[in-house]
């Protein structure tokens, strides 16, 4: 797990406007950040517009992103910095947790805590964060190799346990890190991977309706190439309380060049978000894949796994049972 510098953590601690809501997530009581002396670094009311990309640079780590030249997740990244910065988290209150994947190095570009697990793992590794640091704003990355094929059922499970994660999803319909297999958000018939000659002939994951299906408590979709309109949407699911999922098309331009016709291809979402799940299944049913905005979201109760402390009773009883527990494994070893 790397740590925020402390160049970053120092400019990035402003006073909280006190009129603003605490929107972080976690919705825990959180101690308010030591008020500072105004800095040199603090700009003039008269440059206060430029306030947002300025200070999305002090969230960038010093480590150059190693993505191909057009690569939709330098998108992801530009909006995820922009959006930390709008909604002023400190950079040692966010965690950005990733399996492996191009898309999953995205933790080494910030600076902020981050830990690159393992392949298909970085939802369990962030709910045991999440439990662990309920202060913490947890935010997952990854795509859809990492997220739907080996990492489909922690996908499941995060959906419906509705823990306040922040899940983004780049889906370039690829493995780009491992020199484009088909994942499953490829289509059937694309046949331009040596191991899928012929295709792969498998229907489609659709990823906003199972993961409506799964119960998850908000669904969006956007569009790498589209940051501001991904900014606005990764701000909404940060300070959604629950698990908030968002599928963002992130072209690979390496193996899916055909990628680039997607900015013509997205359109906003046709109705505003749904709230009830009939609503939202009728939505999910005429969705193309192309629409871009928050698909669904409703309030239920946030899953606040309680660490509970081990008391001495616990303690009492794990040593009862630790002598029947002995005499099972010598039998299965047996
Ligand atoms: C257990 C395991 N299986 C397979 C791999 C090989 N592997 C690394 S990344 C990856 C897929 C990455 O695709 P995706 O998550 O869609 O991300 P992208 O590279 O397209 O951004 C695979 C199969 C691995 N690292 N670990
Ligand atoms: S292979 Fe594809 S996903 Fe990976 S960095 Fe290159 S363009 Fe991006």
């Amino acid at each position: 797990m790397h740590e925020p510098s402390d160049q970053s953590l120092e400019a990035a601690s402003p006073p909280r406007p006190s009129g603003k809501p605490q929107a972080q997530r976690g919705k825990q009581a959180q101690p308010t950040p030591p008020a500072r002396e105004p800095s040199a670094r603090q700009p003039s009311p008269r440059h206060r517009a430029s306030i947002p990309s300025l200070r999305a640079q002090i969230y960038k780590s010093h480590i150059k992103p190693v993505w191909c030249p057009g690569c939709g997740h330098f998108g992801v990244l530009a909006a995820l910095t922009k959006t930390l910065a709008h909604l002023e988290l400190p950079p040692e209150r966010v965690a950005v947790v990733s399996g492996i994947g191009c898309s999953s190095r995205l933790p080494a570009y910030l600076a902020v805590h981050g830990f690159h697990g393992l392949h298909g793992r970085a939802l369990p590794l962030a709910a045991g964060l999440k439990s662990a640091r309920p202060e913490l704003t947890v935010i997952v990355a990854g795509g859809d190799g990492d997220g739907f094929s080996i990492g489909g059922n922690h996908f499941l499970h995060a959906c419906r346990r509705n823990q306040d994660l922040t899940y983004i999803v780049m889906d370039n319909e690829v493995y780009g890190m491992t020199k484009g297999q088909a994942s499953p958000t490829t289509q059937p018939d694309w046949c331009r991977s040596k191991l899928t000659p012929q295709g792969t002939g498998i229907r489609r994951f659709q990823p906003a309706a199972i993961a409506l299906a799964a119960g998850a408590s908000f669904i969006a979709r956007g569009f790498a190439g589209a940051p501001a309109g991904l900014t606005r949407l990764l701000a909404a699911a940060i300070e959604h309380p629950g698990f908030a999922f968002v599928h963002v098309l992130s072209p690979c331009r390496t193996f899916r060049p055909e990628q680039q016709h997607w900015k013509q291809q997205v359109h906003p979402c046709e109705l505003e978000p749904a709230q009830d799940l009939a609503q939202a299944a009728a939505l999910m049913q005429r969705d193309d894949g192309m629409a871009l905005g928050i698909l669904f979201r409703q309030r239920i109760p946030v899953y606040a796994a309680g660490v509970a402390p081990i008391t001495e009773q616990a303690l009492r009883q794990i040593a009862a049972h630790s002598g029947a527990l002995a005499e099972i494994e010598a039998e299965l070893c047996r």
